[in-house]
């Protein structure tokens, strides 16, 4: 084991300790020292909050100032200390120590089966031990074994690095021209994450130097692009080169891909296995309203922003009420000479007060520089912001008021963020009915308040629920015949969410093409593989979507673990040919059905672009975040017939 070092001068780490999170700067110490005293009861944090009307936690633990001055002096002495001593950097904790220390942190019981995520989540435990091993036990299996990758997004980008610590050879196809996929294509004003940044990572590669606690696109985009180059990607990866269909060959055992390269000629690859990495929000919905095309000004969605178009002065119509539109509002509202918002529904917002809240440059040092920080920082953001929300997204058998909540929790819930809303709106009374939806909160992602409210109430916003009948040259015509004029329409409409993999042909062994098989109901065993398209894998697939809270990274790196399981039994054991069964595949979407009918998206009243035309829940999962690591932890190869 290294030896501790704890660089900077005295006044740094003093200065550090100010920002830091004390719950986990205790854990911390406890781990390093060994030493309980450092869990006293007089440093119990209070448990974390969420506070009234929000569903942002306060993380802060709590403390009466003389007591959070206390533990800073001590820890301060005791950093001092170890710095001096330099002992050895003490291995990562066993299972019950995770937990123990957990619990003392979030001031609430974990129990182990929880703590063992927590301690692949911090890198504690590595995850890739596990097929790791399989393949360093047959040496040079994997010689003929080639990878293609569809994507250089997030997903693309995870499993890309998982390959290449394997030594798997691998191609990753990409249609734009640079990484990044979500975070490349959306550019409009304001657009960023609404999960923490120190989740919203991978747990591969962590980033002390997060700006903010949500961090807006340019800094996730440049992220993407860093471990891109981190993880030696770039020589794999061939841009502006999108793949237009894929067919398994049987006989070979081999997928074979034609694409149009750089070039914009038409090329064909092999590969034993290949990866969709193209994620569920690729590809933007332009809405289908008559005339559309007669709309004289310039007419483009928000995941195609214009940058060209300056909206100064201009009459601005923006169509959607979604988390895009939420986001891009206020910036486009302050140049603008007018908006006019068209809402189909409302959607609930939720305030959060650290959403532009800097990161402390005391913390982004602790991070870096006091060891085994930044593990129990990962481990309380994970717990803060993952499950905790799981509780209010399942239905109450029992409830009375089922039409509009699921529960009494959900219904709670319902009130506080009711209550926010009249708060926010003030004296425009007329607009908080109009803005106050009917589903169920969680019903459809909940949105992080960036003075979305404020912005309706402008003098220059108009709220627009008449429906849009038809677009003309100047503007859009609603129900009621009124004309709304504009200059320019920005489409915040969302993306063709239940056509996965689409405009792709994908043909599987019998030779039907998947949207053919799915049509608007995909469904794939855990949401990753499909019968009869054999050594395919989709990431971000079928039912993988998560509302309630959580990272999709984190969903992506469960599927990417299982990914690399099947792929090193493949290799390991010769398998030319593995598909999922039918039955198992039947079985897992039946269960994903009843429990998706229970939650808050399945309610019947929500109407969302989870949802297929026929009320079936396609894109999320069904579970808490920790349940979908525990299913694809571990793969069971009798699911699977292997020839
Ligand atoms: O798209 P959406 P989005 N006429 O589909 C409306 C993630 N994301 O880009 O609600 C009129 O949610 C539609 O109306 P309705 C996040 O997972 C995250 O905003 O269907 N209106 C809706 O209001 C999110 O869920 C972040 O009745 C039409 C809007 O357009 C997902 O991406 C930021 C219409 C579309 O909303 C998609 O979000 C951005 C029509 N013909 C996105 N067609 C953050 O992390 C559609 N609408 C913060």
């Amino acid at each position: 084991m290294p030896r501790i070092e704890i660089p900077g001068a005295d006044a740094q780490l003093e200065a550090a300790l100010e920002d830091v999170n004390l719950p986990t700067l205790l854990v911390t110490l406890a781990h390093l020292t060994g030493d309980d005293a450092w869990l006293a009861q007089r440093y119990a944090p209070a448990p974390i909050a969420v506070p009234e009307g929000g569903l942002f936690p306060d993380n802060t633990g709590g403390y009466e100032a003389d007591v959070a001055a206390e533990i800073r002096a001590a820890a301060y002495d005791a950093l001092r200390r170890l710095g001096r001593e330099r002992p050895e950097l003490p291995p990562p904790p066993s299972v019950g120590r995770m937990a123990q220390l957990m619990a003392f942190s979030v001031a609430e019981p974990i129990d182990e089966a929880y703590a063992a995520m927590l301690m692949e989540e911090t890198g504690f435990v590595d995850r890739d031990d596990q097929w790791g091993r399989q393949l360093a036990g047959v040496p040079g299996a994997a010689a003929d074994f080639h990878v293609a990758i569809v994507g250089a997004g997030m997903s693309g980008i995870c499993m890309g690095a998982k390959l290449k610590a394997a030594g798997i050879a691998f191609t990753i196809l990409e249609k734009n021209d640079a990484v990044g996929g979500t975070w490349y294509e959306n550019a409009y004003p304001d657009c960023g994450v609404d999960t923490p940044n120190h989740f919203y990572s991978y747990s591969f590669a962590r980033n002390p130097d997060w700006s903010g606690y949500f961090s807006k696109r340019d800094e996730l985009y440049a992220y993407f692009e860093r471990c891109t180059d981190q993880f030696g990607l770039r020589e794999h990866i061939r841009l502006q080169t999108e793949v237009t269909a894929m067919a398994y060959d049987e006989s070979g055992g081999r997928w074979r891909i034609d694409l149009r390269n750089v070039a914009g000629g038409a090329e064909t690859l092999a590969a034993n296995a290949v990866v969709s990495a193209v994620g569920q929000l690729n590809r933007p919905a332009m809405p289908d309203i008559e005339g559309i095309e007669s709309f004289a000004g310039p007419l483009f969605h928000s995941a195609r922003w214009r940058s060209d178009v300056d909206l100064t002065d201009r009459k601005v119509a923006v169509i959607g009420t979604g988390c895009s539109a939420v986001q891009l509002l206020p910036k486009t509202a302050a140049a603008a000479a007018k908006v006019s918002v068209f809402q189909r529904t409302p959607h609930w917002v939720s305030p959060n007060d650290d959403y532009y809240r800097p990161v402390e440059k005391g913390q982004i040092w602790a991070l870096k520089h006091i060891p085994r920080y930044a593990e129990w920082h990962r481990a309380r953001m994970v717990f803060a912001f993952s499950d905790r929300n799981w509780p209010a997204v399942t239905a109450d058998p029992g409830w009375t008021h089922p039409q509009r909540t699921l529960s009494e929790t959900n219904d709670a819930l319902r009130e506080a963020l009711t209550g926010y809303i009249v708060d926010q709106l003030g004296e425009r009374r007329d607009l908080a009915s109009r803005c106050t939806p009917d589903f169920p909160v969680f019903g459809k992602r909940l949105i992080i308040d960036n003075n979305w409210y404020g912005t309706l109430a402008r003098d220059n916003v108009a709220l627009v629920t008449d429906r849009i009948e038809r677009i003309v040259p100047d503007g859009l015509v609603t129900a009621d015949g009124a004309l709304h004029q504009a200059d320019v329409i920005i489409a915040a409409t969302g993306f063709r969410t239940n056509q996965f993999l689409w405009p792709m042909a994908v043909t599987g062994r019998s030779g039907e093409t998947l949207d053919r098989r799915w049509g608007d109901s995909p469904r794939a065993f855990k949401g990753t593989t499909v019968p009869d398209y054999p050594n395919f894998f989709c990431l971000y697939g079928p039912n993988t979507n998560i509302v309630h809270g959580g990272s999709i990274i984190y969903q992506v790196e469960c599927q990417v673990h299982y990914v690399m399981q099947c792929l090193a039994l493949m290799i390991t054991e010769g398998v030319r040919s593995m598909e999922v069964r039918e039955a198992v595949n039947d079985a897992y979407n039946d269960e994903v059905q009843a429990i998706s009918e229970t939650l808050a998206w399945g309610h019947p009243g929500v109407s969302s672009w989870y949802k297929n035309s026929q009320g079936r829940v396609v894109n999320n999962s069904p579970f808490s975040l920790h349940e979908f690591w525990q299913r694809l932890h571990d793969l069971e190869p009798e699911h699977y017939a292997l020839v």
